[in-house]
């Protein structure tokens, strides 16, 4: 078992029990992480209740609202974990949002705004938590992000999420450059198709999880779990000489060319 214990971890984009942050959270608490989670914020307070009892058995020691398209709820953010925990060791990072009239049909039709909403919240928040995080990770630390392999070759739909995801995949590696000589690591872990709750609102999400299922050299998808374990892996010292990495958990279907 990984050890975690006395490492403090703020994960983001937890939505409900099928969420890649979930599967995440999961396992770095069972490793002994300290956690804090985000949650985006309604008017309704529907989604903060939601999360909160979805969170309570693992016990997060801060439990607060953060919209990256809102300033200021990221200052406040970390200004809260410099108050109440000193000092950041974890970042985990699973946001990603495009408009949904924008992961169909012809790629050449991305309007303006839909381009800049996708970039800002699928690429530019990292960008951002990280450039928070850098100060509050005093004793180094360790950044993950998730992202696709539609960021790196063509996946029918996946359109401005695709752009979205290859400028987070580089963002990792000037990210990872930047932060290293604070011993801050910075990886992307790239999953495999799970349903979620954004993927289930893609339309033939199922086909695409059954056609993996049929070529992935391990002949199935990967649980949130899963990826929740290499995450832990990149967080703990067993992946003291790991950054600028992006580590494929997609049960070997990268590796396939027909
Ligand atoms: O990155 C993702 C999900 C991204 C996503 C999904 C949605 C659906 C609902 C971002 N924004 C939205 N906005 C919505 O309104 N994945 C890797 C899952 C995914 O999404 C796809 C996929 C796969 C796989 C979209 C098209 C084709 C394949």
């Amino acid at each position: 078992m990984l050890n975690l214990t006395g490492k403090n971890a703020l994960v983001t984009g937890i939505a409900n029990n099928r969420s890649i942050a979930w599967g995440i959270a999961q396992q770095l608490h069972s490793c002994g992480a300290n956690l804090g989670i985000t949650y985006l914020p309604d008017d309704r307070g529907k989604m903060e209740k939601k999360v909160a009892e979805l969170v309570e058995p693992l016990s997060p020691s801060l439990f607060l609202p953060c919209n990256v398209e809102n300033d200021e709820q990221i200052q406040s953010t970390f200004n809260t974990i410099a108050e109440k925990w000193g000092k950041l060791d974890i970042l985990i990072h699973c946001l990603a949002f495009a408009n949904k009239e924008d992961l169909t049909g012809n790629f050449s039709q991305t309007s303006r705004p839909g381009f800049n909403k996708a970039l800002e919240v699928s690429t530019y928040s990292l960008i951002q938590l990280a450039g928070a995080a850098k100060p509050l990770m005093k004793e180094g630390g360790s950044i993950v992000t998730l992202t696709y392999l539609g960021g790196v070759k063509v996946i029918p739909n996946y359109n401005v999420m695709g752009i979205a995801k290859a400028g987070l995949e580089m963002s990792v590696r000037y990210l990872a450059s930047e932060l290293g000589p604070e011993n801050i690591r910075v990886n992307a872990i790239s999953a495999g198709p799970i349903r979620t709750l954004a993927s289930s609102a893609v339309g033939g999400i199922l086909d695409m999880i059954h056609h993996v299922e049929q070529v992935a050299p391990l002949r199935r998808t990967v649980t949130q779990l899963e990826v929740g374990n290499a995450a832990a892996f990149f967080c703990s010292d067993l992946a003291s000489g790991i950054t600028g990495q992006v580590l494929y958990v997609d049960a070997g279907y990268e590796i396939m060319g027909m």
